[in-house]
């Protein structure tokens, strides 16, 4: 049989943790073994997201850029991997472009080599600006352009969907083709024909990277799906952190494959020293409270509700906090009301949260009675273009008081805003270095809690705060 290597990415270094343990993996735990990590064979690690970014600045008094630069010092042939939202970038709300081409310039820079690029509805106007910016700064190998579809499921969502999306997003430059199943909504014979239609009207050089979970227990077998259907990258974390709510584990995807046509060509021995580490690792975080063993059980909830797991305890606190625990399965049956009512958005990031809020509210004050701000948003195109019609009479509700639906890309209605950031992060004393203002603009409040931090730390002025960065500090 002709042999075809399969690669695998680790997320040991950001969606394992962020997927188990509240992404409170500290860079000192990771850099005994990043030497070994380097020496695996890896695709590539992935290490760097919106959560690592926050959680760093917000909880670990980590600088993220220093973070990113301290892993390139040990990572000298694996490529770091880094996962983007599209012109969200990591924050929560659209950029500018200029902010946008900045950080992509300043992520590659300082040591991304892959950057999988996102966005929440499928709307491949709002990867443009990040797409050119990786081709452009990552130009002669520097850094992979790695297009990604969020996978859902619903009546809009079919193979041909996906099918033209991918050939839609190969033509604005990917590198790779990437299919996010975040939720582990995908199954594995699903995602068999799906790779394999893709494959078929791609070019023979772009790569299909297939990204799924492991919380319904199904994360194993479409990962080997992937692989027949000819996927070429799939996403493990190594079994410390591995499996439930994290991604399939590594190791024993590698035993599967060796010796057959998709040999890995990854010894497993050379990962137990590693392992052994991040076992430790797993125990502090248990320890601090941070990681619930829970989390590695198998939840099969997501399949019969098609809500996301993060959702679906989002739903649950909204309730307990309105004393209507009682109303859940209402609330269960509502949601994909309220989503097919605005389009079939896949249930990722910001989109999750927009339609459980107003699943809730319909349940518990009467069908749209009220509207939530952000799901009016979404209604009007403000997000981007969503996957399907929208209710038309919903629509009208939302545009009673002169709303304008949009129908640009959303990103041409903000000008430029890196030089009145700049002026601002100047202007309150903070500025170091230009990736100071980028994570200024991505998390204004927590960014300036930890430039406080860094201030007082380095003058010495006051060592309360110089131990508490999340201490409001008296301007
Ligand atoms: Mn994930």
């Amino acid at each position: 049989m002709e042999k075809r290597k399969i690669y695998i990415t680790d997320t040991i270094l950001r969606d394992a943790h962020q997927s188990q343990a509240a992404t409170r993996m500290k860079f000192e735990e990771m850099e005994p073994v990043l030497p070994l990590l380097d020496e695996i064979g890896y695709y590539s690690l992935e290490a760097w997201g919106g959560a690592t970014f926050d959680s760093c600045l917000r909880f670990l008094n980590e600088d993220p850029w220093d973070r990113l630069r301290n892993l390139k010092k040990y990572l000298k042939k694996t490529p770091i991997q880094m996962l983007l939202r599209g012109q969200n970038l990591l924050g929560y709300r659209h950029y500018a472009d200029d902010v946008v081409e900045r950080f992509v310039e300043k992520s590659i820079e300082n040591g991304v080599g892959v950057i999988r690029v996102f966005d929440a509805l499928n709307d491949p106007r709002n990867l443009e600006a990040s797409m050119k910016a990786i081709k452009k700064y990552g130009a002669g190998g520097k850094c992979v352009c790695e297009a990604t579809m969020s996978y859902t499921t619903s009546p809009v969502h079919t193979t041909k969907y996906f099918v033209d999306l991918a050939k839609q997003l190969e033509d604005m430059g990917a590198d790779n083709i990437c299919i996010k199943d975040m939720a582990n909504l995908l199954l594995p014979f699903t995602v068999y024909d799906l790779v394999k239609e893709i494959r078929a009207e791609l070019r023979p050089e772009t790569k299909i990277h297939v990204h799924t979970h492991n919380t319904t227990g199904t994360g194993d077998m479409i990962n080997l799906m992937a692989i027949q259907g000819g996927a070429d990258i799939v996403d493990c974390a190594l079994s410390p952190l591995g499996n439930g709510t994290s991604n399939p584990a590594t190791e024993p995807l590698v035993a599967t494959l060796k010796g057959t046509q998709y040999d890995t060509g990854i010894e497993i021995e050379k990962l137990l020293p590693i392992v052994k580490h991040f076992n430790g690792v797993a125990e502090r975080l248990e320890k601090d409270g941070f990681l619930n063993p829970k989390v590695r059980r198998i939840d099969i909830n997501t399949l019969l509700y098609q809500v996301p797991g993060g959702m679906m305890s989002n739903l649950m606190n909204q309730l307990k906090q309105a004393g209507k625990e009682d109303k859940l399965m209402e609330c269960l049956a509502e949601v994909p009301e309220v989503r097919k009512d605005c389009g079939y958005p896949p249930l990722v990031t910001p989109s999750s949260q927009i339609v459980g809020t107003q699943a809730v509210w319909n349940v518990l004050l009467g069908k749209y009675k009220t509207i939530t701000a952000q799901y009016k948003d979404l209604m009007l195109g403000k997000y981007g273009q969503v996957p399907g019609e929208v209710n038309a009479d919903i629509l009208k509700q939302c545009t009673a008081n002169g709303e304008q639906v949009v129908t640009c890309r959303p990103a041409d209605l903000i000008s430029n805003e890196m030089d009145t950031l700049t002026k601002t992060v100047k202007e309150k004393g903070f500025y170091e270095k230009e990736e100071d203002v980028l994570s200024y603009a991505l998390f204004p409040e927590v960014s300036e809690n930890f430039f406080k931090w860094r201030k007082a730390q380095k003058l010495g002025v006051d060592t309360d705060m110089a131990k508490n960065p999340n201490k409001v500090y008296p301007v």
